[in-house]
Order: C-alpha cells, then structure tokens, then sequence
C-alpha cells in the first residue's frame, strides 16, 4: 500500500487534497471566523491554522478522481454526511474523534447526520444503512472491524454515495469500495512505544502486552510494530506475556491484576491504548505497587493518561491523534469538486515523556 506520511510544509499549489492543507494536530480546534465558515470553504492556510496535520503525498502516491471512483460532483456546503462512529464514548479518543468531525462540519455550514455503534459491529453496518436511507450524500466512517464491510459497501456504492474511512482501516478496494483512508501509522506507533519501553528497562527483562480489541489493523500493526522494535533494538527484552484487554480500561485493568499475579516480577507493561493502560496503573495500584515499579508505555494522547506520567505512574505515551475532521472534510471538499485526493493519508503523531508531558499536557485530548 502506497503510504504518504507527512514530512514536508503546507505546498503552494494543491494538486491533491492532501497538499490542501499542511498542518500539525493540536489540541486547540480552528478559531474561525464568521466569514471564512459562511464561505463554506477552507483555505489551506484556515486548515493549517486549525492545527491540524496532513500528509502530503510523495510523488507517486496512488490518487482517486470522482470519475474514477464513479459519483456526480456536488457543494459539499449543500451535502449531508452521514458520520458513524464505532465505539462508545467512554472513551476520551472517541469523544475527541466524534467532536471534531462534529466542529468541523458546523465550521463549514454542512449538514451532519452522526450514528455511534457502541462497540457492536452490526449495529456499525446497521448504522450505516440507516444513514444511507435517511439520505447521506457522503459518508465518513470511524470502523471498528477491518473486515465485513461488503454489504455497506454495496448499499453505498449502489447509491453513488463516496465513504472516506478513518482511523481504522477496511479490507477493501481503495478508489473503488472507499476514496480514501486517513490515519496514524500504527506500526510506527508500536516501534516508537518499544523505543520508550527499551529506554525505560535499558533493554533487559520480562514486559507484557495488553493487545487491543481482536480483528482490526491497529491491534494487528501497533503489536508488529512494538514487538519488530525489541527484537531488533533489545533481544535482552522478553515478551512473557500477552493478551488483549479490548482497549477497555476495565478489562485492562482485569488483565493486569491477573498479570501481576501470574508475572509478579514483570518490569514493563505495552498497553495498546490509554484506556487499557490506565486501567493497569487501578491494577497496579490496588496490588500496592508504587509509582514506577512498573514501566508503563501507552498509545492515544488522552489527557488522563499523559496526567499519569507527571504522577508517575506512566512512564510514556506515543500520541495517537483522533482529530480527523478538518482533514476529513478537505478530502471530501476537493473530491466532491472533481480534483485528485490521495487514497492513503497517514499522519504524523506526537509523543509524551516525563521531559515533556507537564508542558505539552494542553495538546492532549
Ligand atoms: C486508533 C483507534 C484506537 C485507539 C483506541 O486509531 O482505532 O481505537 O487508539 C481506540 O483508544 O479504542
């Protein structure tokens, strides 16, 4: 898969959506003014004021036309996008992802029809269909499962209604069953986690892994990515122990006590996302431990979990950054009026360590 990661500033002329609009994901939402969001459309610059990071494709980088991918071109400011969520808000990076989708459309004056599956994949495909009946012209969706997809697919694709998939990704056909797909790079994510971990252990010793929910990229690549790191950078450094904690913080938490009783010299816990690494630090808490027996390394950014590294408790946090709008609706705006989009948009995440969690505490979600 061509991967475009960002590396370079805003470009002058943008060809392809991805160049729209070079920015850097930050806490703070745009502050737009009144007449930029009654123009309905978005300079490159408003996006790059809006704090918001884009990857801009390498030359090369597969790309996808309205008429490649078969639909009428259209205002989006007219439009109505059917957004569907995966999981429950309970969790701070669902939360963010919904509200920026949310601002961005109010930012540009579109109609949004929002749906949340809770966790459960056929109410997601449901969801899906419901907004397709209730008329979505677009859709933009946060899946939870990578695979099954084949019904909405056919239900869109029979209405012409183009899907731009965030966050996780879908096995399916870029630029024919989606336009595109816009998200972290998850195997980065898990090498820059095992960095963390090896720094903290100095290389030696037994760590475990609290996976994420099973059938979907992120748990697939943020383990490949961690688990490639140790062995290539700390052979010194053993994976005793692995098992998924649902990217729930209770669950997590249910893990780790059995961890710690099972392993109870475990010197470092990867946990697949905050959720699950907070729910280790309850653990670690109830069993008596103090802060920093254990190295905890997490992924997302959520405010309580880069809070636990000023305290402590967390040792690390590699950001994972849910602020997907504004860049949703770039590629939708460029798409819709006929010009090339990429197909792979991965962005670039930030980081939190103890030298700079208290500092950088604002950008966290
Ligand atoms: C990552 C996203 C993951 C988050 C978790 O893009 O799919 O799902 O890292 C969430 O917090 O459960």
């Amino acid at each position: 898969m061509q991967r475009t990661t960002h590396r370079s500033p805003l470009l002058a002329r943008p060809v392809i959506v991805a160049m729209a609009a070079a920015v850097a994901l930050t806490a703070t939402s745009c502050a737009k003014s009144e007449d930029d969001a009654s123009a309905g459309k978005k300079s490159p610059s408003a996006a790059a004021d809006a704090g918001q990071k884009v990857a801009s494709p390498k030359p090369g980088g597969k790309t996808c036309t309205i008429d490649a991918y078969g639909g009428e071109k259209l205002d989006l400011e007219g439009a109505t996008v059917g957004f569907s969520q995966s999981e429950k808000e309970a969790n701070p990076f669902r939360i963010a992802e919904t509200q920026s989708i949310k601002d961005e459309a109010a930012k540009r004056g579109v109609k949004l029809l929002t749906a949340n599956a809770q966790s459960q994949f056929s109410k997601q495909i449901s969801d899906v269909q419901d907004l397709l009946a209730k008329g979505a012209d677009l859709l933009v969706i946060a899946p939870l499962n990578s695979d099954g997809w084949d019904p909405v697919l056919q239900a869109a694709a029979a209405k012409k209604v183009p899907i731009v998939t965030i966050d996780r990704k879908i096995n399916a056909t870029a630029c024919k069953d989606y336009v595109s797909f816009i998200a972290s790079d998850f195997v980065e994510q898990g090498r820059r986690a095992a960095d963390q971990m090896i720094e903290a252990t100095g290389g030696k010793g037994e760590v475990a892994i609290l996976l994420g929910a099973a059938g979907n990229n992120v748990t697939t690549e943020r383990t490949k990515g961690f688990k490639d790191r140790v062995a290539e950078k700390a052979p010194g450094l053993k994976v005793v122990f692995e098992q998924t904690g649902d990217f729930a913080r209770e669950k997590g938490q249910q893990v780790t006590e059995q961890l710690i009783q099972s392993k109870p010299g475990i010197k470092g816990i990867y946990a697949e996302n905050d959720e699950m690494g907070l729910g280790a630090v309850a653990a670690l808490k109830g069993a008596g431990k103090k802060a920093g027996d254990v190295e905890i390394v997490t992924v997302d950014g959520t405010r309580n979990a880069v809070q636990g590294i000023v305290d402590g408790w967390i040792t690390g946090v590699i950001e994972s950054n849910p602020r997907f709008g504004p860049l949703a609706f770039e590629t939708l705006d460029a798409f819709t009026q006929g010009k090339e989009v990429a197909q792979d948009i991965i962005i670039e995440d930030g980081a939190y360590a103890p030298s700079n969690a208290e500092k950088d505490l604002g950008r966290a979600y």
